[in-house]
């Protein structure tokens, strides 16, 4: 990558919901996961310097399936719903599961997982089950720790603290102001220029 794509760099490349077949896009992908409401499609806006590219919502849980953006024809991102939120029904919760454990499993181009928490709550049961959960498969785990501009320079050091203590090297971001952009740029051009098992056969 010469430079992280920007802007009009970026287009939609698809999507794909329960028992559907994603786009075979055939470049390095990185995929954003997390928490309905944590921020990962604002967090993909960011990076992506493009405002409108992944549709921000305040109701949680709307989107229940994956879309892939790809960007200058060297990257793809891909959101995927989010999980955690409240007064799911079990089928939902199941279609979730299926949906989403069989891309992280199969997804042959995919180089990494960017797991996003909310750095007032940081790594709840369900955020350390998926970490796990990616460990076990081979998957590369970034951890971000976003919404930093929520609290308080103190509060935040301590915070992030106690996070990098579960995972050594997490990063604090916010969609807001860009912290943390030009870290996780550095995190993600390495996963795509120096991939790694699985992603990178
Ligand atoms: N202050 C602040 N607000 C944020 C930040 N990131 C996201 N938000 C807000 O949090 C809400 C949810 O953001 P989204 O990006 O839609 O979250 P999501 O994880 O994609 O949610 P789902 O697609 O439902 O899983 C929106 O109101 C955003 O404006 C951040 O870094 N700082
Ligand atoms: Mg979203």
């Amino acid at each position: 990558m010469a430079g992280p794509p920007r802007g009009s760099d970026w287009r939609f490349a698809g999507a794909v919901s329960a028992g559907g077949t994603p786009p075979r896009l055939r470049l390095p992908e990185i995929a954003f996961a997390g928490r309905s409401n944590v921020g990962k499609s604002s967090l993909i806006n960011r990076l992506a310097r493009s405002s409108g590219l992944a549709r921000t919502s305040r109701t949680p849980g709307r989107t229940q399936q994956i879309n892939f953006f790809v960007g200058r024809d060297e990257i793809v991102f891909a959101d995927l719903p989010g999980y955690g939120f409240a007064r799911v029904p079990p089928a939902v919760k199941e279609s979730w599961k299926g949906l989403v454990e069989g891309y992280l499993e199969k997804r042959e181009d995919l180089r990494g997982v960017v797991v996003l928490v909310d750095v007032r709550r940081g790594l709840q049961e369900e955020d350390a089950r998926l970490v796990d959960y990616l460990d076990a498969v081979g998957r590369e785990v970034v951890l971000v720790a976003t919404k930093v501009d929520k609290v308080g320079r103190a509060e935040r050091e301590k915070r992030l603290g106690a996070i990098r203590g579960a995972r050594p090297g997490a990063i604090g971001f916010s969609s807001t102001c860009g912290e943390g952009e030009a870290a996780l740029w550095s995190e993600l051009r390495r996963l795509v220029e120096h991939p790694t098992r699985p992603g990178g056969r």
